[in-house]
């Protein structure tokens, strides 16, 4: 049996070919380590989706087709506040795919390969021996990045050449708008040994001629070990005589002098961080569990240290208003980050704003803030139709949500006007290739 593991390619992205997709490498390269024949097919970059469809995607009628990644567990996530939405999303995976695999595929692909296997496998669940305990995520082998042509893959930082690394999975908070705040895969922290992280980054440098790393972990600096991890990377630098070039996302609020110093200290050029609103009242609406005032100091300690900031911004959250708007767009002139991007959210399957919303019109659902009482509108997002991109092609922006102020044309409206407002005023380019056109996002390459 041979296993194809199929990178797919993504409607609204153009050029794909900057962060490589992690997941699928951890699949393949513990089927590797375990003698399976595998491949991984990357479509990923459409000048050779043609070529590849053709000579490769004439599958064997017999061949078992397998999904796995966070949209299949968030959507099996939804269950557990099910409405009926939940079960209809889940039941249209399951017309299209033989196997549908929840949570970790390090041991769960071996269960989806077997003869008898059941249609839905969950290894979203700490009580199951397919969750990955800590010790077991740090037994599991690096993505198998060899099965890719990572040489086509472009990305710098600061001038250097980049790639992408995850140190540790999870996040505790509970943000209305983030996928798996009921899925112990996405909310339990668990971190990978700070040696073992060190290791893989050695080898990509020493291997791949890699100097950059940005680290698409969702928060840093929620692990207690990210002192420990800071400590070991001036030390393999030093070891090595390198210098490397690092980014990565942390939690505002967390941010201390000491750990910012430290990042900058280990190489970090640019920090990034969810600050979403310049609005206390949209904070509290969001659950992001932050103030204004906190993630003003957040940028003065990353700036004090000598770190880049880039302010990854969003509207649309329950009450959003041209006030709150506006409130935004004097946080960051007030902040002047380094880099900013702001998105219209989407409300997807297991996340709080969609799973604790209830129906109040046909194909609209609200969410109702539970400090507030201010609320948001939206329309399920049809997975295989829609394109709910936060920024693809400029100009084909889309909303799915509304609230009691702003319809979804006055989100767009109100974004775009506060993208282009925001630059003028900072003098911050907007991205000029196609790599930073299409991978702009709140994970951005900028
Ligand atoms: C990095 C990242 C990105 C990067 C991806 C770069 C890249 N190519 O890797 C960028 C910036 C491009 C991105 C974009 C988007 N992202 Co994003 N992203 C993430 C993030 C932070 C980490 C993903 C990751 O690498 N995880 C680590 C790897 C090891 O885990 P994994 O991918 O889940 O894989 C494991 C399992 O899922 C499983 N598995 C995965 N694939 C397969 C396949 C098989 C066959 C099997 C058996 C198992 C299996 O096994 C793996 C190992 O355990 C996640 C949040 C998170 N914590 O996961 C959000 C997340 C995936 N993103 C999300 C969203 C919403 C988006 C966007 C739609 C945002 C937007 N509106 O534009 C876009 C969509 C892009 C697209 N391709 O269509 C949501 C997904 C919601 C959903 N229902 O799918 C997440 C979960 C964030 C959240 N918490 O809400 N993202
Ligand atoms: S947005 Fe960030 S802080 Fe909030 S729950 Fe998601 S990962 Fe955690």
């Amino acid at each position: 049996m041979t296993v194809c593991l199929v990178i797919p390619p993504s409607g609204f992205q153009l050029d794909e070919r900057v962060f490589p997709m992690l997941g699928v490498l951890k699949v393949a390269a513990v089927l590797e380590r375990a003698g399976v024949p595998v491949r991984v097919l990357d479509l990923s970059a459409p000048v050779e989706v043609e070529t590849a469809l053709a000579a490769e995607l004439a599958r064997p009628s017999d061949a078992r087709l397998l999904l796995g990644g966070p949209h299949v567990t968030l959507t099996h996530t939804a269950l557990k506040a099910e409405d009926g939405r939940a079960s209809r999303a889940l039941a249209d995976l399951r017309e299209m795919f033989d196997v549908l695999v929840c949570g970790d595929g390090e041991h769960a692909v071996f269960q989806a390969l077997e003869p008898d296997a059941p249609w839905l496998i969950n290894a979203d669940n700490p009580a199951s021996t397919l969750f990955l305990t800590k010790s077991a995520l740090a037994a599991s082998p690096w993505p198998a990045r060899h099965l890719i042509d990572l040489s086509s893959y472009h990305y710098q930082i600061n001038g250097v050449p980049a790639t992408s690394l995850i140190g540790q999975l999870g996040c505790p908070f509970s943000c209305g708008f983030c996928g798996g705040r009921n899925s112990a895969s996405f909310r339990r922290v668990r971190t990978r040994p700070p040696s073992d992280i060190v290791a893989e980054m050695v080898f990509l440098s020493e291997h791949y001629g890699y100097q950059g790393f940005m680290f698409l972990d969702d928060e840093l600096n929620v692990s207690p070990a990210f002192g420990e991890l800071l400590t070991k990377i001036i030390d393999a630098q030093a070891t090595h005589g390198a210098s490397w070039h690092l980014r990565g996302l942390v939690k505002a609020e967390l941010l201390t002098q000491k750990m910012a110093d430290q990042m900058r200290a280990a190489g970090f050029q640019q920090v990034l961080s969810g600050f979403e609103s310049g609005d206390d009242r949209m904070l509290t609406n969001m659950a992001k569990r932050t103030t204004v005032a906190q993630n003003t100091m957040a940028c003065r300690i990353a700036k004090a240290a000598g770190l880049e900031v880039k302010a990854l911004m969003s509207i649309g959250h329950p009450g959003e208003s041209a006030a709150s708007v506006e409130a935004t767009r004097c946080w960051l002139l007030d902040v002047q980050p380094d880099a900013f991007d702001v998105s219209i959210i989407t409300v997807y399957p297991g996340t709080p704003y969609h799973d604790e919303a209830v129906q109040t019109g046909d194909e609209r659902w609200t969410y109702t803030a539970p400090k507030t009482g201010d609320r948001l509108h939206a329309r399920p997002v049809r997975q295989f139709i829609d394109e709910p991109f936060y920024k693809g092609v400029p100009g084909a922006y889309r909303s799915f949500v509304e609230t009691d102020a702003l319809t979804a044309d006055d989100l767009v409206a109100a974004r775009d006007a506060l993208e282009t407002d925001i630059r003028g005023a900072l003098d911050i380019p907007w991205p000029s290739s196609a790599a930073e056109l299409q991978f702009e996002h709140s994970m951005g390459a900028r």
